[in-house]
């Protein structure tokens, strides 16, 4: 089946750059997707936007170039709740990715062992309105509650102005709870002011709540030119993610969103997204837990024992 990618998209970077920053041995990218390929793995019916593209060679073959050992394949909302491509990616790489799945209620014991299996650990609940239709709160509860006997985690997905009518419900979540992109702030806010503040009171009042400093190209209103003393791009995000990455050095995870869906001004350099971590990990220290200790206790924890 072919599918015409929506008007406006536009596709990941061909060719990046070679970054500067080496990260450290060990590294996982701990959010990036795959889409289809279409004619392989249709695009669910009820999706928001029809992607180009992005088979698991393209990734793996970023993976190396930018240096990274391992990816945590996240299921994207183009896929619905047919795990298959992303699963694929898993079972084609050598034991050296994990997944994040998409599931319904009605998905059987039989099926999430074999998502187990393949290398999924952990589900994705999203809650931007852009992406999904809603699913009824109880639904998601009944599935946290059967993937947390499995070990699994929730990652959760959101825009800061929802947490407070999501708070309860993300609070009452029986696993790990992973946010995603730290729950989208306005970083045309202060870092100290009302909106972040919450965010960072929702990460101290639960322990069992880990980030994703990932995606200053999607929250960024500076972009990617490097204008500051550093020369560091996207430096508008700069504050939010040290302040996470500086606070819950062990609850904290990177990734780099490839192929980055849904942007429309600007598809970055993946190699200038890997020189981002060093100006919000500053030290070598919270560069290691960020991108090899976190990852791997929360995803390879067999390997870390
Ligand atoms: C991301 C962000 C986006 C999309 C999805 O599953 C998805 O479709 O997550 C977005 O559009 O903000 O993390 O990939």
């Amino acid at each position: 089946m072919s599918f015409a990618k929506t008007p406006g998209w536009m596709d990941w970077y061909a060719g990046p750059s070679k970054p500067k920053f080496q990260v450290p041995a060990g590294s996982v990218d701990a959010h990036c997707h795959v889409f289809g390929p279409g004619a392989e793995f249709p695009f669910a019916p009820q999706r928001k936007y029809t992607p180009c593209d992005a088979s698991k060679q393209q990734l793996y073959a970023l993976r190396d170039q930018l240096g990274f050992a391992r990816n945590v394949v996240v299921q994207a909302t183009c896929h619905g709740a047919d795990n298959r491509a992303m699963v694929d990616a898993l079972l084609h790489s050598n034991g050296r990715a994990r997944g994040v799945a998409t599931v319904k209620r009605s998905v059987s014991d039989q099926e999430l062992q074999d998502l187990h299996a393949a290398g999924v650990r952990g589900v994705r609940f999203n809650f931007v309105k852009r992406l999904v239709d809603f699913t009824p709160k109880d639904e998601l509860m009944e599935i946290a509650a059967r993937i947390a006997q499995l070990g699994w985690h929730v990652v959760i997905y959101f825009e800061a102005v929802d947490l407070p009518e999501l708070w309860d419900f993300f609070s009452a979540l029986p696993t790990t709870v992973v946010v995603d992109h730290m729950g989208r702030p306005d970083v045309g806010l202060p870092v100290d002011g009302a909106q972040f503040e919450l965010f960072v009171k929702f990460m101290r009042e639960h322990p069992n709540v880990w980030s994703k400093v990932s995606c200053p190209e999607r929250l960024s209103l500076t972009g990617p030119k490097a204008l500051n003393a550093e020369r560091s791009p996207y430096r508008d995000v700069i504050p939010f993610a040290r302040t996470i990455v500086e606070r819950f050095p062990d609850r904290v995870l990177w990734g780099t969103d490839w192929p980055h869906p849904n942007l429309k001004d600007h598809m970055p350099d993946d190699g200038l997204l890997v020189d981002f971590i060093p100006h919000i990990a500053v030290t070598p220290e919270l560069q290691q837990q960020l991108l090899v200790e976190n990852p791997m206790r929360l995803y390879w924890p067999e390997e870390t024992r």
